[in-house]
């Protein structure tokens, strides 16, 4: 109960209303679960925002310059950081900013084998914390935080982040992946897989927690529950308790009435305009924001004066 995880979940279920940060869906099975969601048909960021970053990313090498450093924020999947460093010219370093140790030195790895001559220096830490970064070389730092996972932060976090991230990058830039506000059956369908992936990805929480916490629940007790909250902008998961449930966790119990949810996550959906408007007010200077025929998704280009 020393770990986080196991904190955390104690105090979501000791609170009223209940939620947890969606941080924690991501241990080996969860990231595992991700990454098949991102293969979904009905889950059209990954591909959509890959395709952007394919027919752009020509566009944002010449704004990089040549012997850049990119800063990844969460280092996810290497595939969309290999479309920019094999577009940038001679990309001198890159630092992979995650809390998965493991991942990390993995990642490093196959890419210092792939990239002769980039100096790859994975950093384990939380990027919504300061992080300090090795002295910047001759190039630009331009950072990198694709796949919308600003939107797993409340608007005053996004601010907060990206105030952060902008004095990190100073003198440099951010590429920003956003999903976009669209036709709410579109983003529903989303998070609402056919082949119910997303509703493992959301339970497997639970899952989690009775593995490495002794906790009990029963999996078959808890309904996925995601939605389009529009006055919100966001997708908002929930894990809804089927029936009553006195669950153990950690020591304590806590009874669960039937109907009664654990909100899981929240995924703030932007406008362009938007986007750029949160970015200027954290010091930004926006540049060239892309998007893709049917506007589903947008990668910007954000100066940092
Ligand atoms: C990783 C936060 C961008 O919000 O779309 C996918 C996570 N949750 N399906 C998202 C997620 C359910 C994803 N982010």
């Amino acid at each position: 109960m020393t770990t986080g995880f196991g904190r955390d979940l104690v105090a979501a279920l000791a609170a009223q209303p209940r939620s947890i940060s969606p941080k924690y869906f991501y241990d080996a099975e969860g990231s595992r679960l991700f990454d098949r969601i991102c293969e979904l048909p009905e889950y059209y960021p990954t591909r959509t925002e890959l395709g952007i970053l394919q027919r752009h990313a020509g566009e944002m090498g010449a704004l990089a310059g040549p012997g850049c450093e990119i800063v990844e924020f969460g280092a996810g999947s290497l595939r969309k950081v290999r479309l920019l460093l094999q577009a940038f010219e001679a990309p001198a370093r890159y630092v992979p900013i995650d809390i998965s140790g493991e991942y990390l030195r993995d990642a490093a790895a196959v890419l210092r084998r792939e990239f002769a001559g980039l100096d790859v220096q994975p950093l384990v830490a939380d990027y919504t914390q300061a992080v300090a970064l090795p002295p910047a070389g001759k190039g630009r730092r331009i950072g990198f935080f694709p796949g919308s996972t600003l939107g797993n932060f409340t608007p005053e976090e996004a601010l907060a982040f990206l105030q952060g991230a902008a004095r990190l990058l100073q003198g440099g830039a951010l590429i920003l992946g956003a999903d976009l506000v669209k036709d709410p059956n579109v983003l529903h369908a989303a998070y609402n897989d056919g082949a119910g992936v997303t509703a493992a990805f959301n339970l497997n929480l639970l899952a989690r927690a009775n593995r490495e916490l002794g906790a009990n629940f029963q999996l078959a007790n808890y309904a996925h529950y995601a939605f389009y909250n529009a006055p919100l902008a966001r997708i908002e998961m929930h894990l809804v308790a089927r029936e009553k449930q006195v669950v153990a966790v950690g020591g304590e119990r806590f009874a669960i009435a039937e109907g009664e949810a654990l909100h899981t996550e929240n995924s703030y959906k932007f406008t362009i305009a938007g986007l750029r408007d949160l970015a200027s007010r954290a010091g930004f200077r926006p540049g060239p924001a892309w998007t893709d025929p049917e506007r589903l998704f947008s990668v910007h280009w954000l100066h940092a004066p």
